[in-house]
This record gives C-alpha cells, sequence and structure tokens, in this order.
C-alpha cells in the first residue's frame, strides 16, 4: 500500500488546564480546514475532541472550565496504530500530548483577535474561558509549543482569517500531500 503523511492541525491553546484537555475548541477553522482536506486528498480526518467524547477518553472533570479532562495516555494509544499506517490528518488545539514521530507536517492556524473573539463570543464562551483563548493567541502560545515539539522545519503558521485563507491552504496543503507521496512512493 502507498505511504501517506500524517498531517497535524493545531492553533490557538491556552496554558491553563481545561479547555486544551477538554474537547472544547478555540474556533480556529482546524474543523473546517481538516474535513475539507480529507475529501480533497483521500486522508482520514481524526478529530481529537470526537475521538475522545466517543471512547469516553477521559481523567476527571475540570470545574474551572466546566469540561472533562483528556486522557492523554489513552488518546495515545487509542490512536497508535492508525498513524503508523499513515494518511491521517488530526486535529487539536494542542500538540505536545503526541509522539514527535508520528507527524511529517504540523499547520498551526491563526486567527486574528477580534475575529476570533466574535467567533468564539458567538459560541456562548465568555468571561474567563473566552479571555484565556484570546489571550494566548496574542502569547503564540500554540506556535511556540509546536516549535518546541518537532522540528521546526516542519512546522508552519497558516492564517486562517477568511474564504480565501481557507482555499490558498487547502491548495497549498493538498499539492504539499500529492509531492510528499510522490517523493515517497
Ligand atoms: P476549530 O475546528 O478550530 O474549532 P472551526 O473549523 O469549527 O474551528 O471554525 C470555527 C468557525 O469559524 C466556524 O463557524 C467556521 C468559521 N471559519 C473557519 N475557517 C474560516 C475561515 N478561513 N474564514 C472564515 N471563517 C472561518
Amino acid at each position: 500500500m502507498a505511504r501517506r503523511p500524517n498531517i497535524l492541525l493545531t492553533g490557538a491553546v491556552l496554558e491553563v488546564a481545561g479547555l486544551r484537555r477538554g474537547h472544547g475548541t478555540p474556533g480556529v477553522g482546524k474543523t473546517t480546514l481538516g474535513k475539507e482536506l480529507a475529501q480533497r486528498s483521500g486522508l482520514t480526518y481524526v478529530n481529537i475532541g470526537d475521538l475522545a467524547q466517543e471512547g469516553q477518553l477521559y481523567d476527571g472533570y475540570d470545574e474551572e472550565y466546566q469540561c472533562p479532562i483528556l486522557d492523554e495516555d489513552r488518546v495515545v494509544d487509542e490512536l497508535e496504530e492508525k498513524m503508523e499506517e499513515g494518511g491521517v490528518i488530526v486535529d487539536y488545539h494542542g500538540c505536545d500530548l503526541f509522539p514527535e514521530r508520528w507527524f511529517h507536517i504540523v499547520f498551526v492556524l491563526r486567527t486574528d483577535n477580534t475575529q476570533l473573539y466574535t467567533r468564539l463570543e458567538g459560541r456562548g464562551y465568555t468571561g474567563k474561558k473566552l479571555q484565556d483563548n484570546v489571550q494566548c493567541e496574542i502569547f503564540q502560545t500554540i506556535y511556540e509549543e509546536a516549535m518546541e515539539a518537532y522540528r521546526e522545519e516542519i512546522v508552519h503558521q497558516l492564517p486562517s482569517n477568511t474564504p480565501e485563507d481557507l482555499e490558498q491552504n487547502l491548495e497549498q496543503i493538498s499539492s504539499w500531500t500529492e509531492r510528499w507521496m510522490k517523493e515517497h512512493n
């Protein structure tokens, strides 16, 4: 069977417990991009929040953020076999829980704060949850986390503000995937 790459789509994340380990995601467009990319490229889209929900891969409950806490070890075990086969697009708002060897490329989606704020408000986020998510986008927490967790050459930032950005990101990642497959098969 042809070798296919594994892609990580990540985005804004916060340092404190709760959201990053639960399944609330900070609306930077990972799901939209990931699902469309899967359709175009034939790769398999995996949303870590949904996976955890389905398998109840939780370890306790975070009272402050009012969401379940992800059991990271069980998530990694659950995905190991699929990742070894290749051809998986992983969508999660954190990145240092995954083994480095899993991914051939990592994309960190960036949304301007004003837009992120509006989108999150539209989802009903308020108070501390809203503040923390916007805050961490300002400080580029996730990008730094990605640069530490993976080889810098494979970590890329993608703007995710407009439908035009989405289309450009799709084209860019699709052609990268085709090139990767030509080189590795
Ligand atoms: P995430 O999976 O990161 O939480 P999402 O894909 O669910 O984000 O998108 C959150 C919202 O933003 C959703 O209403 C769709 C919209 N959106 C996603 N990508 C966008 C883009 N490039 N331009 C404008 N809106 C976008």
